[in-house]
């Protein structure tokens, strides 16, 4: 469903777009040499390779295994890297889209104390890190963080990327705090939730984001634009 919504938001761009759906039994090997004749497509100009993998595949090979000039979900460590000390041509698309929701609601990220909860290498360090090149007070929460409640209600601005249902509950923001919203929980129900309870939080937050409709379109969106950055540096 990911993946369709990436084809339709390029073709609505005009950007040229090609599914390569392999199936489930796919070999290291066999999507090792799709990345390759793709990393040498001059046609090409960013590969994404859908997420989660196969068991039976090592995804940080794969990923290694892309062209740091091509990887558009900058996934690759050589543009982690360049995150890392400020020098990047692509953003990590989901926590890019954090970023431009804040700066597009005209919120103020400088001095603010952040809290980010969530320390995956896809999204909580990466958040991390684009909250402090905004010169945010940052940060970063998890599974083994004391007093996730008492550090939660210090923020400014909380970003909720754990993958808990409704985990963010409203006695935890500060009022008038901004709540951006990351998770993506389908729960048995088939109903969609985020790790922020929105019911109760949005009585607190200044400003809040939902889910669905939230930081998941400005995923999409940051990818497209990744891509055209691509082209443009290619
Ligand atoms: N390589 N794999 C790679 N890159 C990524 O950036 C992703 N991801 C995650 C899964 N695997 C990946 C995405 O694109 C999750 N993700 C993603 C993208 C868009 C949306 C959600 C997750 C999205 O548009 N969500 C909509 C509708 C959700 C629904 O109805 O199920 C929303 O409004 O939130």
């Amino acid at each position: 469903m990911y993946v369709n919504s990436k084809k339709k938001a390029c073709e609505e761009l005009g950007i040229y777009s090609e599914e390569h759906a392999l199936p489930q039994e796919t070999t290291q090997e066999e999507l090792l040499r799709l990345v390759e004749k793709l990393n040498n497509d001059s046609n090409i100009d960013g590969i994404l390779v859908q997420l989660p993998l196969p068991k039976q595949i090592d995804e940080k090979t794969i990923i290694n295994a892309i062209r740091p000039e091509k990887d558009v979900d900058a996934f690759h460590p050589v543009n982690v890297g360049k995150i890392m000390i400020g020098d990047f041509d692509f953003l990590p698309c989901t926590p890019a889209g954090v970023i431009e929701l804040i700066k597009e609601s005209g919120i103020e990220v400088c001095g603010k104390s952040c809290v980010v909860i969530g320390r995956s290498n896809i999204v909580g360090k990466p958040q991390a890190m684009l909250l402090l090149h905004q010169n945010g007070t940052v940060t970063i929460c998890h599974s083994r963080t004391k007093n996730l409640a008492e550090v939660v209600r210090g923020a400014d601005i909380v970003v909720a990327a754990v993958g808990v249902p409704e985990m963010i509950t409203g006695d935890m923001i500060k009022e008038g705090a901004v709540v951006i919203d990351v998770g993506m929980n389908r729960l048995e129900n088939k109903k969609l939730v985020g790790d922020v309870n929105f019911e109760q939080c949005e009585k607190k937050a200044a400003a809040i984001t939902p889910v669905p409709g939230g930081v998941g379109p400005m995923t999409i969106a940051m990818l497209m634009k990744n891509t055209v950055k691509a082209a443009q540096l290619k």
